[in-house]
């Protein structure tokens, strides 16, 4: 695990971290979930200064939910969910560092990188665009103003498709669209078990 932390991103390790992360109970196990962000973030941070604030968000994060992971030995996100709900709903609304309303914030960007990649491998060939498109339908709304304008401006530093294909390092142009094809599911899978479970105890408005 340490050794992934290492060297160029690869599309192929957050594949797995995502394909790794869904249990035959329908669960979600936390390690490889937070490993594939960690992929991720790496990803962001390679694509310069101009995302920082974005990376530094997610990093404090994840670095929140790893914490918490680590302390009460959580395996998945059922677990977390069921312990933090046993101090009663109003306490966890009152808490600003609750793992739920952290992963609450990450599952909202997960729904926002299903759609940007969906859009990648569409070939709409203008990352910017498709970028915004994917915000505007998923974290914008939950997003102040200052924040909205400060995304939408560092999304026209995004590299073109072509480039961004290629940081992927898998290949081909046509690899990398084929393993988009491949991770997109898994991402959605995480997507929907993890909205399915927010939703069943009212926690998708987590302040
Ligand atoms: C490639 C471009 C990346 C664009 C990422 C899109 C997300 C924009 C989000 C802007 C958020 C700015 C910072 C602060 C936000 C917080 O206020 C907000 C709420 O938290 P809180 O504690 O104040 O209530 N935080 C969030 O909404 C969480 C945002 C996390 C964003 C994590 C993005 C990680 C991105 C990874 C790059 C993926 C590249 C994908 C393509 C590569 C191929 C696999």
């Amino acid at each position: 695990m340490a050794a992934a932390a290492a060297g160029p991103f690869s599309l192929r390790e957050v594949l797995d971290a995502f394909r790794r992360c869904v249990t035959e109970q329908r669960e979600v196990l936390l390690e490889p979930y937070l490993s594939g962000w960690r992929g991720l973030i790496r990803f962001l941070q390679s694509l310069g200064a101009v995302f920082s604030f974005i990376s530094k968000d997610a990093v404090s994060k994840v670095a929140l939910l790893e914490a918490h992971r680590q302390q009460h030995r959580f395996v998945s996100l059922q677990a977390l969910v069921q312990h933090e709900l046993a101090a009663g709903p109003a306490a966890l609304r009152a808490r600003p560092d609750s793992g739920c309303r952290t992963v609450l914030r990450l599952h909202r960007a997960l729904r926002w990188l299903q759609l940007f990649l969906e859009g990648l491998r569409s070939g709409e060939p203008r990352t910017s665009v498709l970028c915004t498109d994917a915000y505007n339908a998923s974290l914008a709304e939950h997003h102040p103003w200052v924040v909205r304008k400060a995304a939408t401006v560092a999304f026209c530093a995004l590299p073109s498709r072509d480039a961004f294909l290629e940081i992927m390092n898998v290949g081909s142009a046509e690899e990398a669209v084929a393993m988009l094809g491949e991770a997109i599911p898994y991402i959605g899978d995480v997507y929907g078990i993890t909205q399915e479970l927010f939703a069943k105890h009212k926690l998708l408005d987590l302040p």
